[in-house]
């Protein structure tokens, strides 16, 4: 997920998107409708900023460390809409992809991901739609994350709107084996070789552990900390 700002993606209306002028049109039409998407991520945001901060206030301890999120671009739309084989149009793309506004929460222990997980969820307009745990289970080339596609209302003028967002939550350590893997692998022009698979595999065991390890001396300074207390 690239880091695009919200302007960017406003003044991207102005370019073409697409070769085929209809396709183009589709997505222009899409693209002044998107208003509702960045609506979803500012109220996410938000949601997750007071988490933090009211457990900042009551524990002396931020469980999320930064947060980044995105509107998918017109070019990834039509990428992933065309690989479904999905005509492209505004109600067809509004319908399949639930990862046009995305989330991505850096926490800074493992334990902090299910905290914040379960206090988002337990609030009465969020609904769940889908999880995959890649934290539980590794996807094959150790990408580990837990990804939440969630509904949130959007209160508009005359109606309001359900609108998914894809929110990803992971460690620090998680978030820098998971970034550089995805430069790696758009870097090369080729297929990256089983060899690299697998030494960058054997990395994501490695920050596993660290991560293990760093929340085991996180809760022993704890215990100390309020033992001497
Ligand atoms: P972008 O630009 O990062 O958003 P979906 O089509 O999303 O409904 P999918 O693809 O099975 O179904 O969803 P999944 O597996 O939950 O993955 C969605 C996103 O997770 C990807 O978004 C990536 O951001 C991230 N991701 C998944 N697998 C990997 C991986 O192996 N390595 C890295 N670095 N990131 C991964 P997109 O769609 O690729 O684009």
């Amino acid at each position: 997920m690239k880091k695009v700002t919200l302007r960017m993606q406003i003044n991207s209306t102005q370019n073409p998107f697409s070769e085929n002028p209809e396709i183009n049109e589709h997505l222009k039409e899409f693209v002044l409708q998107q208003q509702v998407y960045r609506a979803a991520i500012k109220e996410i945001k938000t949601k997750l900023e007071i988490l933090d901060e009211e457990f900042e206030a009551k524990y002396d301890h931020n469980p999320i460390n930064h947060m980044e999120y995105r509107l998918k671009s017109p070019k990834s739309i039509v990428e992933k809409m065309e690989k479904r084989g999905l005509e492209i149009t505004v109600d067809s793309i509004r319908k399949s992809l639930t990862d046009i506004a995305g989330v991505r929460v850096i926490c800074n222990y493992l334990n902090d991901i299910n905290r914040i997980t379960n206090l988002l969820l337990r609030q009465d307009d969020i609904t769940l739609i889908r999880k995959n745990d890649y934290i539980t289970c590794p996807k094959e080339n150790g990408y580990r994350s837990l990804h939440l596609i969630v509904l949130v209302p959007i209160f508009l003028a005359e109606r309001t709107e359900s609108i998914p967002v894809e929110i990803q939550i992971r460690t620090i350590a998680m978030d820098f084996w998971a970034t550089l893997e995805h430069q790696l692998k758009y870097k090369g022009q080729h297929e990256i070789s089983e060899n690299l698979r697998d030494r960058l595999k054997s990395c994501a065991e490695s920050i596993t552990h660290l991560d293990m390890e760093m929340q085991t001396i996180y809760k022993e300074i704890n215990l100390k900390a309020c033992l001497d207390e």
